[in-house]
């Protein structure tokens, strides 16, 4: 079992909590019909010419003038007015965001300037005499887009502190079938040939031959030991961790006391064989990188190459090759009924609201940019999110099933919800316009390379016009 799954025994019930907290107003269709009036649906454009990547036009809600129309305070309001549980759910969900909002915890490390310039820096051909090893040590409750983030965390201290990097196991995420819930590889993950380029990658095998299976010593964030947020999540993880891999790692009695006590650690690291190090999704910490040293590693932290060829072909098809937008519809907000097992959903309606909501906005915004398909990225419970931008007539609307086809072969193969995770991510990096989530690590995933790129990506939660107070975006 993979112990990233293993870990994630104790997930809130948050779900039962939804149930009978509130009743939704609105009649669906209404609303529809009151939008429309309000935005002013204008027939589609026809095909023209496309404007440069840089010249989408983004216009915030402030800026298009309608945080003022009534009807949305009103349905706001009432809608609030029912769901305070449901509300509070939604908080917390936006706080255990999966780490993915960047918290900049640099550690007091000297930048290598002359290596963080370097356009390219090469693994050394290390004999086994000479590796130096760093195992991420990696344990919590989140989903896997949320470790695959971790790890290129740890690439970057890989190459400041020049060590082979102990290859991480991924796991699938809870709402996954159980035909399909397992450890997932690195090779399954990302194109290692590519990280190879630039790090020196090494398996769990390699490490337990050359470090007799021990963590010597790890290393802990200064920055969060005096205010004691390491001590829980690390005693929990040790012994899953401990069992998973099949090495020995310090027990929690080793953290150090003191912010310098930890910062001595770090500085001491070098004289160490087999170092450790302990990431905490939600407590990131960077080495400072120069932005040269960050693009080589995001060019170098790319999906395997059969996924990327699966979605090169979606972007010469899909829209008759013609530039396509995706969005990410995380439908987090009413992730939790699905633990729950039952059929009741209450929040799905006022999630219905905000979508009906999101796709005129997303009608709106195609229109304005001659854009004429859109790849609909979603967790497969999120399925309706696909009939509601259809009945909102927004134009050439895809979704998985729409490529699942004897058009395209490849993936008319992939069955495992992880792979399709990973094209469908894929497919968001490549389109023109993306349109994510503020803070779902899946979203940030899609988003890195493309900042790479300067290409734009929008957040639903800036970007739609009105949204039910219940629902998070983030
Ligand atoms: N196929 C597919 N799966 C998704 C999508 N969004 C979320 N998922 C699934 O839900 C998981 C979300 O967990 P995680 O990776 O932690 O990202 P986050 O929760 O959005 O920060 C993913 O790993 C997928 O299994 C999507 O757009 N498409
Ligand atoms: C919401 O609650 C407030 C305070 O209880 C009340 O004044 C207001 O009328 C309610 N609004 C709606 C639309 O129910
Ligand atoms: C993090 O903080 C360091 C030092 O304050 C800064 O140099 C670096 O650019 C920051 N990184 C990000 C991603 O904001
Ligand atoms: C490392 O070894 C490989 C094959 O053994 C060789 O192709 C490559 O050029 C070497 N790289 C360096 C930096 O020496
Ligand atoms: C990195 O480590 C290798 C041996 O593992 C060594 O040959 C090389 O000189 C080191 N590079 C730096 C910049 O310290
Ligand atoms: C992928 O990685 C796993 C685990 O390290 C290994 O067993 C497997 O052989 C690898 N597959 C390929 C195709 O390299
Ligand atoms: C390897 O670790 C075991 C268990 O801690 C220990 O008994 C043994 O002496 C170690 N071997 C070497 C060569 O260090
Ligand atoms: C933690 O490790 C220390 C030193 O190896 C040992 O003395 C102690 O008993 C361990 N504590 C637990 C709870 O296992
Ligand atoms: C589309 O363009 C119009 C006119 O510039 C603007 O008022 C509107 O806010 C834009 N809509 C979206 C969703 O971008
Ligand atoms: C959101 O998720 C819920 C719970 O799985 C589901 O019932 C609903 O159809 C989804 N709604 C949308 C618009 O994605
Ligand atoms: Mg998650």
């Amino acid at each position: 079992m993979a112990v990233l799954r293993f870990c994630r025994l104790s997930r809130f019930l948050y779900a039962v909590l939804v149930f009978g907290a509130f009743v939704a107003y609105f009649e669906v269709d209404v609303l529809t019909e009151k939008l429309n009036e309000v935005f002013e649906l204008k027939p589609i454009a026809q095909h023209g010419d496309h404007r440069d990547v840089k010249d989408l036009e983004v216009t915030t809600n402030v800026e298009r003038g309608l945080e003022h129309v009534d009807i949305t305070k009103e349905l706001e309001e009432a809608i609030s007015n029912t769901t305070v549980a449901a509300k509070q759910i939604n908080d917390k969900t936006d706080t255990v965001s999966d780490g993915a909002s960047a918290i900049n915890d640099s550690i007091a490390v000297k930048i290598d300037e002359e290596n963080g310039k370097q356009s390219q820096i090469e693994p050394h051909n290390r004999t086994t005499s000479e590796k130096r090893y760093l195992f991420p040590l990696d344990c919590d409750n989140n989903g896997p887009s949320v470790h695959h983030l971790a790890f290129r965390e740890a690439m970057f201290f890989a190459i400041q502190l020049n060590r082979s990097l102990v290859e991480l196991n991924f796991g699938t995420h809870w709402t996954t079938d159980v035909e399909f819930r397992g450890p997932r590889y690195m090779n399954q993950t990302f194109d290692v040939d590519l990280m190879k380029e630039i790090i020196d990658l090494v398996t769990l095998d390699d490490f337990k031959k050359n470090c007799n299976s021990t963590i010597d010593k790890v290393l802990f964030n200064p920055k969060h030991i005096e205010d004691g947020a390491l001590v829980k999540p690390y005693a929990w993880g040790h012994g899953r961790l401990q069992d998973y891999y099949g090495i020995r790692i310090p027990n929690d009695s080793y953290i150090p006391k003191t912010n310098a006590e930890a910062q001595a650690m770090f500085d001491s690291s070098p004289s160490t064989r087999c170092l450790g190090l302990y990431i905490k999704p939600g407590l990131a910490w960077e080495v400072p990188r120069t932005e040269e040293r960050a693009k080589l590693v995001n060019l170098h932290f790319q999906k395997p190459v059969r996924i990327r060829k699966m979605a090169e072909d979606v972007t010469r098809k899909l829209c008759d090759g013609k530039p396509y937008m995706a969005v990410h519809w995380r439908n987090k907000s009413a992730e939790d009924c699905n633990r729950a097992k039952t059929k009741s959903c209450p929040i799905a309606k006022d999630v219905a609201l905000t979508a009906k909501s999101a796709a005129i906005d997303i009608r709106n915004f195609m229109q304005n940019n001659s854009l004429f398909c859109i790849y609909v990225a979603l967790p497969p419970y999120s399925k309706d999110m696909l009939t509601i931008l259809r009945d909102a007539k927004v134009p050439g609307v895809k979704g998985f099933d729409d490529i699942s086809t004897n058009q395209y072969p490849e993936i008319a193969k992939l069955k495992d919800p992880y792979e399709i995770s990973l094209l469908e991510q894929e497919i968001c990096t490549q389109s023109k316009a993306f349109l994510g989530t503020k803070f779902s690590a899946w979203t940030r995933m899609a988003r890195l390379y493309r900042d790479g790129l300067g290409k734009p990506t929008l957040t639903l939660n800036d970007f739609v016009t009105w949204k039910a107070s219940t629902v998070s975006l983030k």
